[in-house]
């Protein structure tokens, strides 16, 4: 039986997959950590711990005191955060990474932890982003992913230590807000759709970004995990992808079902730059073909759900 210690719990993918895992595995075998604790249905319904994943002696009691066998790292510093606290995004993103696999190596457990689109720069092929291309992203955080992976695939490599991991695009989901991120704007446009039929875009209109919701990612993680290692030819990380939508596009998908919502722009110069350096659209053929990533959510799926499950939420 899988014993899994979760970093970043309580943010917007780990409070989702741990009570995914918990139904899965059984909750005594998923455990939580975050910085702190607060009370939620994750520290309420299985083993909670408080990690910084920047202090190694605290990871590594917590994967001891459980007798952990893998480790999912999402504790990090996100994008547009990260251009603001470029130092505190590095010590996080890397430090805690090292950390994280300093321990897996000691303990002998696998490690799953996201990349992220933002792996990609300016130099990269914007359309079909291919899995293996230049990669020279421009934002702290881009850096963070792409010397991630590396070190991740490196650990692999040098140690054995079994790292798998996704490039994620922006997610999408309704229980549990995002901090911090570029691609935030497609979680709030659906809060203001319904709280006030208004919604000013902080990203200009035309701008394509790769997105998927919440349900998906989850899938990826899971899948990825439980896929046969010796059938992996990538590890970190595999591309993956849902979507790729505009606002314009978004705005119009919330107006089929809110026919007098209304969406302005006032650019963000500080996200555009960021936005405009990332990919438009993802290939993602590698992780179809290498653990079978098929993702169930598009633009209109996703809609009707999100604005289902947020009306009776707010
Ligand atoms: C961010 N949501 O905006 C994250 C993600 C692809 C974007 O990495 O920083």
């Amino acid at each position: 039986m899988k014993k899994i210690l979760i970093t970043g719990a309580l943010g917007q993918i780990g409070s989702e997959l741990t009570m995914k895992l918990r139904d899965m595995y059984g909750s005594n075998n998923i455990i939580g950590s975050g910085i702190n604790k607060r009370k939620t249905e994750v520290t309420e319904t299985g083993p909670f711990e408080i990690v910084d994943v920047t202090n190694a002696k605290e990871i590594y009691e917590a994967a001891k005191k459980h007798n952990v066998d893998w480790i999912v790292h999402l504790a990090a510093i996100l994008s547009a955060t990260g251009e603001k606290k470029p130092e505190l995004a590095w010590n996080v993103n890397m430090n805690g990474l090292y950390n994280i696999l300093e321990v897996a190596r000691e303990n002998g457990c696998g490690v799953f932890t996201p990349s992220s689109i933002a792996a990609f720069g300016p130099s990269t092929p914007k359309d079909n982003t291919p899995q293996d291309t230049l990669q020279r992203p421009e934002t702290m955080y881009g850096v963070t992913k792409v010397a991630g992976e590396l070190l991740c695939d490196y650990y692999f490599k040098k140690y054995g230590v079994d790292t798998r991991g996704v490039r994620f695009p922006g997610l999408i989901s309704y229980k549990t807000l995002p901090g911090g991120g570029t691609t935030d704007y497609a979680v709030h446009i659906y809060y203001e759709a319904l709280k006030n039929k208004r919604y000013t875009s902080p990203i200009a209109r035309g701008t394509y970004m790769d997105m998927m919701y919440m349900p998906d990612a989850i899938d990826a993680i899971i899948n990825l995990m439980e896929a046969d290692g010796a059938k992996l030819t990538h590890r970190n990380a595999f591309n993956v992808t849902a979507m790729s939508f505009e606002p314009n596009e978004i705005y119009n998908e919330i107006k089929r079902h809110i026919p007098d919502f209304q969406m302005d722009y006032d650019v963000d110069e500080n996200l555009q730059k960021i936005a405009d350096s990332w990919p438009n659209s993802l290939n993602d053929t590698m992780a179809r073909d290498e653990w079978g990533w098929n993702p169930k959510y598009d633009l209109a799926k996703m809609t009707q759900d999100m604005l289902e499950k947020l009306k009776t939420k707010i």
